[in-house]
């Protein structure tokens, strides 16, 4: 049996993180979403195809040497049904389907043993997903997306076992109303044929769509590290709990990493730096002198040199901060802080940073109000308040 990954998807909630990535690429707990998928499908089928297409090639750079990994464009038509239809000649009679932008934590044993089945989850707030209502022998028996008055809280997520008879029926699905060939329409023809199992799948599970959502899965997968200290380790540096410090990572005298924590190959940090838990520090990072960092991802190659704080925030690649670059990530009010998705204003999390794409670079003494997003390649100038998403090629100046 084969495993098809979906991953062609543009990911435009998470502007500006995906404007040189695909979604699936973005990194939780040091490494790329896809590759915990990869992970946990590897053993249990022959090959796994990734269909891919909006910026293909960050995929296809990562995983090329995978001896079980075999790449698919999806062609001209948008939509999760069309993707899985794109990988139909490579398709055998039956096949695992995931959504390559989905962490979580079951074996998957349980799906593999039915013909047709959906893994399904609990959640609180099933009106932005999927719902799913089953019979009493767990059988699905309704499908409605996004429902104004959700009759179950159980939500497709987004894993799926099928046989190749999913496929006839994509291939003579019109497009939706937003032009995209759904997989759930799909489904939604299946369940007058066959019996598809709604299964309950076990543990943590998120969907990556905001940018929030990645990071409480860096949150997740760092709660499950183990302590592992290879790289250089300077005079009076104190580590504590579980941390991760990868060989050729250097930290310097007298900084404070408490755990959990990653930092990735290549990265600098200190002398006197401040980590926190939670923080991911990708290859070749710096964070230097009287800088504290804590809840956040800072991508490959950033630098953020001296007397920053850096909280609940992503920070993309090779991004460089000047003196004093901060951040705020609480409202006075506690109330959720507010970011712009898609042109529409949404109530995030209570503790939310800045949210900045690649090749930033900031003044001395730059602030950034909670939730703002910063799109990639922008220069900010010296001593400015951040208070509303910065477009990306844009240079901001007092
Ligand atoms: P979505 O999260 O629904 O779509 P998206 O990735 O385009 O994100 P956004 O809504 O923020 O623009 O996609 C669900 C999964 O299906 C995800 O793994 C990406 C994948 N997908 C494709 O492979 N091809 C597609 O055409 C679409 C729309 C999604």
């Amino acid at each position: 049996m084969d495993a098809v990954i979906l991953c062609a998807g543009k990911g435009t909630r998470l502007l500006p993180l995906t404007e040189n990535r695909p979604k699936p690429m973005l990194p939780v707990g040091g490494k790329p979403i896809l590759e915990y998928i990869i992970e946990k499908v590897e053993n249990l089928v022959d090959n796994i195809y990734l269909v891919v297409k909006y910026k293909k090639d960050v995929i296809i750079d990562y995983f090329r040497d995978h001896p079980k990994v075999k790449f698919v464009e999806q062609g001209d038509i948008d939509g999760t049904g069309y993707a899985l239809l794109s990988a139909r000649n490579f398709l055998g009679d039956e096949f695992l389907v995931i959504n390559g932008d989905i962490v979580f934590e079951d074996r998957l044993k349980e799906i593999l043993l039915h013909e047709n089945a959906m893994g399904l989850v609990e959640v609180e707030n099933p009106k932005e997903f999927g719902v799913v209502v089953l019979d009493r022998e767990s059988n699905i028996v309704e499908i409605e997306e996004k429902p104004e008055n959700p009759k179950s809280n159980l939500i497709n997520g987004g894993i799926y076992k099928f046989q190749s008879d999913i496929l006839d029926i994509l291939e003579d699905l019109e497009p939706s109303e937003r032009g995209e060939v759904e997989l759930t329409d799909a489904i939604k023809e299946l369940i007058r044929e066959r019996k598809i199992k709604g299964i309950k799948l076990k543990g943590y599970w998120n969907d990556i769509g905001r940018p929030w959502d990645l990071l409480d899965s860096n949150r997740h997968i760092l709660k499950g590290i183990k302590r592992e200290i290879k790289g250089e380790i300077g005079e009076n540096v104190i580590i504590e709990g579980n941390v991760v410090v990868e060989e050729d990572a250097v930290i310097r005298h007298n900084t404070v990493i408490e755990g959990p924590a990653v930092i990735k190959s290549g990265a600098v940090v200190g002398p006197l730096t401040y980590i926190r838990p939670y923080t991911v520090l990708m290859e070749d990072t710096f964070v230097g002198n009287s800088s504290e960092i804590k809840n956040s991802i800072i991508m490959r190659g950033t630098k953020i040199p001296h007397l920053s704080y850096i909280g609940d925030s992503i920070i993309g690649e090779n991004c460089n901060f000047g003196c004093n670059t901060i951040t705020a990530n609480l409202r006075f009010d506690n109330k959720p802080v507010k970011v712009n998705i898609k042109g529409r204003v949404v109530e995030s999390v209570r503790k939310l940073g800045v949210i900045m794409g690649d090749n930033v670079k900031t003044g001395i003494q730059v602030s950034f109000m909670p939730g703002v997003k910063v799109g990639s390649n922008s220069w900010i100038g010296p001593n400015l308040l951040v208070d509303k998403d910065v477009k990306s090629n844009t240079f901001i100046y007092k």
